[in-house]
């Protein structure tokens, strides 16, 4: 397989909502692996790096106080295609145009408090990109889940 990282976050949302227990679930039983996890407060400054791509935009300054205004839940997950199958499992940006059975479509209303951040598949290298931006390497760990030999091909 392809085994490939993405970096996912319950913001602050989905920490006060109970929604990490859940969300983690989810991504376990699909069979990605867990590979890094950190429960953290964003600092303003990392804030403007993570969301740099979207600053100058009207909803930017919500945007920053919104994801540094409480604890959010930082993690590596890995496997197959695994930046696509995040988002997918994600919906849409906006939970009001979420499917139901994606995590926003399920836990969401408000295009301002959707829960939870993956990696853009779209954006080349995002991935790689946000990982280094929230973990140093030796935050990352190298196993073998004991199911990778049937979930796999
Ligand atoms: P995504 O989080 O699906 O990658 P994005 O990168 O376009 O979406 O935007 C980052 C976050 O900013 C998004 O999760 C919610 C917020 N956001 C995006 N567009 C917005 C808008 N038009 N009004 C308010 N918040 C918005
Ligand atoms: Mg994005």
């Amino acid at each position: 397989s392809d085994a490939e990282r993405t970096f996912v976050m319950v913001k602050p949302d989905g920490v006060q909502r109970g929604l990490i227990g859940e969300i983690i679930s989810r991504f376990e039983e699909r069979g990605l692996k867990l590979v890094g996890a950190k429960f953290t407060q964003i600092s303003e400054e990392l804030a403007h790096e993570h969301y740099g791509e979207h600053e100058g935009k009207p909803f930017f300054d919500g945007l920053v106080e919104f994801i540094t205004a409480g604890p959010v839940m930082a993690m590596v997950w890995e496997g197959q295609d695994a930046t696509r199958q995040v988002r997918t499992m994600m919906g849409a940006t906006d939970p009001a145009e979420s499917a139901p059975g994606t995590i926003r479509g399920d836990f969401g209303l408000d295009l301002g408090r959707n829960v939870i951040h993956g990696s853009d598949h779209a954006d080349e290298g995002a991935n790689v990109r946000e990982i280094d931006l929230f973990f140093d390497e030796d935050e990352l760990q190298d196993y073998e889940r004991i199911d990778e030999t049937w979930l796999y091909e």
